[in-house]
């Protein structure tokens, strides 16, 4: 089932959550500079083992203080205006995100908005990606991940979300 929650993604207790991170893995702002704070010191010695990540892809850490069991990181695309595959590197995004669960065994997610923040992707097209990609991957391996949440942090993607999950 696909849930939508107004929050802090730090604060969920799913089975993981997905952050939207940067290629080194070693923190930032946003979402991600919220995560490692919460997480602590442990998720960066982690990260620093996994040599980065591809813009994308997504790779895998425990979570530490978080009260979800794992992190799952991904890179999504740098918004240039929508000619560089900014559209399908944010599908990857999501659907490499789901790949990882349904390996781990992970039965609940929650995804922040990935790139919608300092990489400037334009919010209502790359939540239409986000719910489309998620749902085609439900489709195609029914009985793996079985919550889904879309965690907004602002009024304006909680209405853009709303509208597309009707
Ligand atoms: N919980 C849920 N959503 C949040 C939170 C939070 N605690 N904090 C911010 N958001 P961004 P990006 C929302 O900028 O665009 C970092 O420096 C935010 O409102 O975090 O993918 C990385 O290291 C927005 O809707 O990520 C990278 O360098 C969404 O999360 C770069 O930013 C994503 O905003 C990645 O940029």
């Amino acid at each position: 089932m696909i849930r939508l929650l107004k929050g802090d993604i730090t604060k969920v207790n799913t089975d993981a959550i997905v952050n939207a991170a940067n290629r080194t893995l070693l923190g930032g702002g946003g979402v991600d500079g919220a995560i490692h704070r919460a997480a602590g010191q442990e998720l960066l010695e982690e990260c620093r083992t996994l040599n980065g990540c591809e813009t994308g892809e997504a790779k895998i850490t425990k979570a530490y203080q978080l009260p979800c069991k794992y992190v799952i990181h991904t890179v999504g695309p740098v918004w240039h205006g929508g000619k560089k595959s900014e559209e399908e590197l944010l599908g990857k995004c999501y659907w490499n995100s789901m790949v990882i669960a349904k390996e781990n065994e992970i039965k609940s997610i929650a995804f922040p908005a990935i790139s919608t923040g300092v990489y400037g992707y334009p919010k209502r097209p790359a939540a239409k990606i986000a719910v489309d990609t998620v749902k085609k991957f439900m489709e195609q391996f029914p009985e793996t991940v079985e919550d889904i949440y879309f965690v907004v942090f602002d009024e304006e993607s909680l209405k853009i979300y709303e509208s597309i999950l009707v």
